[in-house]
């Protein structure tokens, strides 16, 4: 390398300015596109690529090392987990000539470094020079001026020798032109390796940059026969100290949480995260049709942006002067039963770049969920106790008629958590 780097990508814009610009609006925000449906085929093989691109995605053709250090850049980039978002969760690893790694880094706050520039200026603190070396990156190298500069620039830039990639970015603005300008750079690129990690790790990113809607995980905290609460409402607490530690992990990650006012009013929960080390909370989704939540809920506690999606316009009368505003975004989203739009709702939520929703509510919000189809994972803790009856987390208002109609679930896992199961599933819509 000639003149020696002081430092990749350094100078970019560091505001972290978001580029939405309906935060402020109270309009009805988003047209509702008819006959949209969410398919999660998230976990299944990715048809986001270029037909032109010659990407061989066959695993085979890596050695063990591949393996390996694509595996410890997948390690790197579950550091980003509760650190990157709205961007991916994104790992890379620098290996020399010698097989030794030279240098690592995962994804920064928005408008801060992604991975690449991350191990780029590791290697160069550790007195290394990336010339000819091998990239690990989890997430095809960005190719456009966003937040950050192109990664594929710097790495180009460092002259690296060979970039190893697990899967392409979905995201229009790169969509093979990373893989497309490395190539062009001369610089031998593959594409395939662990994909489906880093499909997993970022189910939110991907879902909404191919359906412009956040990926919604259900939670469901029931009894062995399917109740939330006994019909006088109390429902606290049903699941063990263990599985409520490990609730606080999944709602750590998301983008947004979301209630409804029933629960708000019911349990008045702060839905924050706390036991968690993280450097942010979650976002609050709130679903209040005819703004009836008392500035008092202890929601508006926690320091965070709220968003209050209702099917009325704010006033003085639902929207007192004690109310705590200063971090309140109202959505009006009316459908035609007065009710809010929650296909709208989606729509929006993903313009403001929620990438995993994480849903907290009743068995009426989460049937309505399902049965608009606009659940992709369930995240259910039960518990080994029976109800007999009561408040059950799903109960739709029609019924299938034929037991091939019920809507189909596919376990992703089941594992034991204190005395309680926790149970994941994704959701099948049939293909439309
Ligand atoms: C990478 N490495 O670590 C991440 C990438 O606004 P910017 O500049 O931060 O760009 C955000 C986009 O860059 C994001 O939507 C995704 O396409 C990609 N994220 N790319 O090469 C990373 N986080
Ligand atoms: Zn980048």
């Amino acid at each position: 390398m000639g003149e020696r780097n002081t430092g990749y990508n350094k100078g970019f814009c560091k505001t972290g300015a978001k580029t939405c610009h309906i935060s402020h609006s109270i309009e009805p925000l988003c047209k509702i596109q008819a006959g949209i449906h969410v398919v999660p085929h998230i976990f299944q093989a990715p048809h986001i690529i270029k037909p032109n691109l010659s990407m061989q995605t066959d695993e085979n053709r890596w050695n063990d090392l591949d393996h390996h250090y694509m595996a410890m850049a997948h390690e790197q980039a579950r550091q980003a987990m509760y650190l990157s978002s709205p961007n991916p969760r994104v790992g890379c690893i620098i290996v020399n000539a010698g097989g030794r790694i030279i240098g690592c880094g995962h994804t920064q706050p928005a408008g801060e470094a992604h991975a690449e520039i991350q191990a780029l200026n590791d290697a160069l603190q550790n007195g290394e020079d990336p010339a000819g070396s091998i990239v690990y990156v989890t997430l095809e190298p960005c190719s456009h001026y966003g937040r950050t500069p192109p990664c594929t620039r710097a790495l180009i830039q460092a002259r690296v020798g060979r970039v190893v990639i697990a899967t392409s970015d979905p995201n229009p603005l790169v969509n093979g032109q990373g893989i497309e300008q490395l190539r062009h750079a001369g610089i031998p690129v593959e594409v395939g390796l662990l994909a489906q990690s880093t499909q997993e790790l970022n189910v939110g990113f991907f879902k909404r940059m191919r359906h412009k809607k956040p990926w919604v995980r259900v939670k469901i905290a029931s009894t062995l026969d399917g109740y939330l609460a006994l019909p006088n409402g109390q429902s606290q607490w049903i699941t063990g100290e263990l599985a409520r530690q490990d609730g606080q992990k999944w709602r750590a990650r998301a983008c947004a949480l979301l209630s409804s006012r029933a629960t708000v009013v019911q349990d008045d929960p702060k839905l924050d995260v706390r036991t968690v080390s993280t450097p942010r909370q979650p976002k609050l989704v709130l679903l209040d049709s005819q703004l009836r939540v008392p500035p008092s809920a202890r929601i508006f506690d926690a320091n965070r942006s709220v968003y209050i999606f209702a099917a009325v316009s704010p006033s003085t009368q639902n929207h007192p002067s004690n109310h705590p505003s200063g971090q309140i975004t109202y959505f009006v989203a009316p459908n035609s039963h007065g009710k809010i739009d929650l296909n709208q709702m989606l729509e929006c939520l993903g313009q403001l770049e929620i990438n995993e929703l994480h849903v907290e509510a009743g068995g009426t919000l989460t049937s309505a969920l399902l049965s608009g189809k606009w659940v992709d994972e369930l995240l259910i803790y039960l518990a080994p106790q029976l109800m007999g009856g009561g408040i059950p987390w799903a109960q739709f208002t029609t019924l299938p008629t034929n037991l091939a109609d019920n809507l189909q679930l596919k376990w992703l896992e089941h594992v034991a958590i204190g005395n309680d199961l926790r149970l994941r599933a994704l959701v099948m819509h049939p293909p439309t």
